[in-house]
């Protein structure tokens, strides 16, 4: 097996961490967590193992996220060209189901081959939207045209969450960050100005790094939180936030290694909206305590220490 993403997260909601594994060309796993010491691999029977007509796909990044804010966490993965990008929706944690062209994230991915990916609220409505950059592998693509591949450099893309299940990709000319080509990696997800707005953060093979810079106008409220975990774990990595304002509940896994060979921001953020406060902030520490905090002020990078 060529494993190339790998990803930490609850999957069926029991508390305990689960492991997906994205492979080149062969099955994606995912390890259930026993909680004995022991894993069994589940993939099949879950729904998240090839694509939806049975294919073997060359996975490369895993996204993860509640793009629904269903509560559960859904699983993206980026795949080599002729092939699509897989959304696989978390059905309560019993299963999931190929979502991709539902979603309307799958069409356009055919050509690109993927890598980095993230689910991120780019203008604060609420809604995870998602991220991905695009590369080929083969320089010698320039002068043969193999199938319906996109050329060595590719651009990267952008998906708007429209709330009701599906995407726009939010398209860019040749000057927009969105449309510039590149051969791209990793990328990694932090708002690096603190200014409410997450930034991206692109690595290049053969090219310099980029920052994109989120100027998003009118976006919504938001709040940035920011986990201090007891004893070696400082950064409460394994942690679940749950963010609740009116009829809406967010949540957020803090993960390490969250990216392709690349870290988004351990703080976690969310989008709110018109929401001006928050109701009600659940935090489930990685040894299973909870703390809560009620009506919180919004526009704030807010510290929570583990009690
Ligand atoms: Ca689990
Ligand atoms: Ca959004
Ligand atoms: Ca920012």
């Amino acid at each position: 097996m060529f494993g190339l993403g790998v990803a930490w997260l609850d999957a069926d909601g029991d508390g305990w961490q689960d492991l997906y594994v994205a492979n080149d060309t062969t099955p994606n796993f995912l390890y259930l967590n026993k909680k004995d010491g022991t894993f069994e691999e589940m993939s099949y029977l879950l729904g998240v193992a090839v694509s939806e007509d049975g294919k073997e796909q060359g996975s490369m990044g895993i996204a993860v996220g509640d793009y629904r804010n269903e509560g559960w966490l859904s699983l993206f993965v980026t795949n080599f060209s002729e092939e699509y990008n897989t959304l696989y929706h978390n059905h309560e944690g019993g299963y999931f189901s190929d979502a991709s062209f539902r979603t309307k994230t799958a069409a356009v991915s055919v050509r690109y081959v993927g890598w980095g990916t993230s689910f991120l609220d780019v203008d604060n409505d609420g809604w995870l939207d998602l991220f991905l950059v695009n590369g080929h592998v083969y320089p010698q693509i320039d002068q043969i045209q193999l199938e319906a591949s996109a050329p060595y450099r590719q651009r990267r893309m952008l998906f708007h969450n429209r709330g009701d299940g599906t995407f726009d990709e939010v398209v860019g000319g040749p000057k927009d960050p969105m449309g510039q080509e590149t051969v791209s990696r990793g990328t990694a997800v932090g708002d690096l100005d603190n200014d409410g707005r997450l930034d991206v953060v692109i690595s290049d093979l053969d090219g310099r790094a980029q920052v994109l810079r989120n100027e998003t106008e009118n976006a919504g409220h938001w709040l940035q939180i920011h986990l201090q975990g007891k004893g070696l774990n400082r950064d409460a990595v394994g942690s679940l936030i749950k963010v609740r304002t009116g009829k809406s509940t967010m949540i957020r896994p803090v993960r390490s290694g969250t990216g392709y060979l690349s870290q988004d921001d351990l703080r976690q953020h969310f989008g709110l909206g018109s929401a001006k406060t928050v109701d009600e902030i659940e935090v489930i520490w990685p040894d299973g305590s909870k703390s809560v905090q009620k009506k919180i002020a919004v526009d704030q990078i807010l510290k929570i220490r583990q009690p």
